[in-house]
């Protein structure tokens, strides 16, 4: 049994799609609630996080879209997820496009020394403004939380360690900007692409992601991007990628996760329920928040 406290992070800033702002709506309305409470833990909603509504900012400087917006609303996203460890409970956050994470690892990194993220999406999201093809702060997202990326957005959740690059696995990347893979390898993070995926199977995947993980760390987040299963099972994201991961494999990924019991924080992202097919994302999501937190057939 998990006291799990859900934080709704309805906001869509990060990137030029509307519609986002309602994943969290969206996944409650599939059952998120229930489904968890059906398996005997103990559910906590907080609600969401305030948004509100805005028209674009561009900083001048660097081109950066809605940069002081986010860095003011991620900022108390950090302090819910901080308060949410504190009382020993675990963070499932809503989203909202993938900038939250800047705020949901803010939070978790004042706590874990040693924290390990599974970075689940069909992109690296380890942008800078220098190396950004758009601006737009949900690709930058990982970045950050390694120290790499603009003074506002590091201060997010003050001062605090950054991400190790040797604790984090990509699971699932098939679009990487020029950037992005440079990053990859100066810091030799560990990224299993679709390429891997095909070729050793989803089984061996995770189990070379646990055990990379296993010893190294004191807890462990997940952080799914829906856009990193394929379009035709998550249709409902704001960029898409052909060739991804199937709605099954990510349903054994998660079951394995579950049995390894290493997961301590989650947060589900880019959910758009405008761009969706009669909320099957949302559903997605929910199924495998299910399976994650152990749901089992049988
Ligand atoms: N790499 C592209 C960019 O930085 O604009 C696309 C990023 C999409 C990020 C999505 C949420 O994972
Ligand atoms: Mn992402
Ligand atoms: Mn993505
Ligand atoms: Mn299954």
């Amino acid at each position: 049994m998990k006291n799990i406290s859900i934080i709704g992070m309805p906001m869509d800033l990060g990137q030029l799609r509307r519609g986002v702002d309602m994943g969290p709506s969206a996944i409650r309305y599939a059952g998120i609630e229930n489904r968890l409470q059906e398996l005997n833990h103990q559910v906590d909603d907080l609600g969401d996080i305030e948004i509100g509504r805005s028209t674009e900012q561009i900083d001048k400087e660097t081109g950066l879209r809605n940069l002081d917006l986010i860095a003011e609303k991620t900022k108390i996203l950090a302090d819910q997820v901080n308060g949410v460890v504190k009382k020993g409970a675990f963070p499932l956050v809503l989203g909202g496009d993938h900038s939250i994470a800047i705020g949901t690892l803010a939070g978790l990194l004042q706590h874990y020394h040693n924290l390990g993220v599974i970075w689940y999406d069909a992109h690296g999201d380890l942008n800078t403004a220098e190396t950004s093809p758009s601006g737009n702060i949900h690709g930058m997202s990982l970045a950050v939380a390694l120290g790499y990326g603009h003074p506002l957005l590091l201060e997010v959740g003050g001062v605090h360690k950054k991400l190790k690059p040797e604790n984090v696995v990509i699971i699932g990347a098939r679009s990487l900007d020029q950037g992005e893979r440079d990053l990859i390898k100066a810091k030799g993070i560990k990224v299993f692409t679709m390429h891997e995926i095909d070729r050793l199977g989803m089984p061996r995947v995770m189990e070379e992601t646990i055990s990379y993980l296993q010893d190294r760390t004191d807890g462990v987040h997940l952080s799914l991007d829906l856009d990193g299963l394929d379009p035709s099972d998550a249709p409902g994201v704001g960029t898409p990628v052909m060739g991804g991961i199937s709605y099954r494999e990510s349903h054994l990924a998660m079951e394995i996760l579950a049995e390894s019991q290493m997961i301590t924080s989650a947060e589900f992202v880019e959910v758009n329920p405008i761009l969706d097919e009669r909320n099957k994302t949302a559903d997605a999501a929910v199924a495998l928040m299910g399976s994650l937190f152990g749901e089992k057939l049988l």
